[in-house]
């Protein structure tokens, strides 16, 4: 007999991440998953994300690395509630690794909580933590070719960003080709070009999360 156990515990995911979103409804915290390449500036994008909410929403952060707690140690100085999760060797996060850190926080009281996944566009795209958003962050200095190169990733998120817009005069990567990528595998997806170092686009950036919070959480 053969037995899809894939199949098997893909579902098992599915049915964590529902819960961890009937959670996050249920304490009204809009929950954002934010997957990329190593490097491509996930930390310093939150850094300057929240920076610029502190003042209005109390925000939480995971973070999620195969080792060390440098992500969290650089968000902890901001004064932010952040946990890190160490997945040693493990190339994703999954639903039940936050289940399992949620109590940490004090919910009733997190507007906005931030799921830095692990390093990579492959496997974190496959997993639903019960996040509300979906975003994917590339940088320009990857090139052009990662969105159709990726697609599995870009398919599923519900915003691009580009990263690094300080660094186009620099490298070659043609932001309306990655726009016009996109748009050919997930038309319905937003696309923004931002730079977390110099704070350019950070304004759309910004305004798309507090657009998407109150449309997930006032429905
Ligand atoms: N030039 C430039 N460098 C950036 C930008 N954002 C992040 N970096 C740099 O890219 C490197 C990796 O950033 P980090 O936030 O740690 O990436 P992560 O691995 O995705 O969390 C660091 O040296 C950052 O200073 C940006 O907008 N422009
Ligand atoms: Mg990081």
């Amino acid at each position: 007999m053969k037995i899809n156990v894939k199949k098997d515990v893909l579902s098992r995911q599915n049915r964590e991440g529902a819960r961890n979103r009937e959670r996050f409804e249920s304490t009204r915290t809009f929950t954002v998953n934010l997957m990329s390449s190593p490097g491509a500036g996930k930390t310093t994008l939150l850094e300057q994300t929240i920076t610029a909410l502190q003042k209005e929403f109390r925000i939480g952060v995971i973070e999620g690395d195969l080792a060390t707690d440098r992500d969290a140690q650089r968000l902890r100085k901001l004064g932010v509630k952040t946990v890190q999760i160490n997945t040693v060797g493990g190339c994703h996060l999954n639903a039940e690794l936050i289940a399992r850190e949620l109590p940490v926080f004090d919910l009733e009281n997190t507007n906005i909580l931030f799921i830095e996944n692990i390093g990579n566009l492959v496997c974190p795209s496959g997993y639903d933590l019960g996040q509300h958003r979906k975003v994917a962050l590339l940088s320009t200095p990857e090139g052009n070719d990662k969105i159709p190169k990726y697609p599995v990733m870009f398919r599923r998120t519900d915003l691009t960003v580009v990263n690094k817009a300080d660094l186009l005069p620099y490298v070659d990567f043609d932001v309306n080709q990655a726009k016009e990528d996109l748009r050919q595998i997930n038309p319905e997806a937003g696309f923004l070009n931002v730079s977390a170092k110099t704070g350019a686009g950070m304004d759309d950036w910004i305004r798309w999360l507090k657009k998407e919070a109150e449309q997930c959480l006032n429905r």
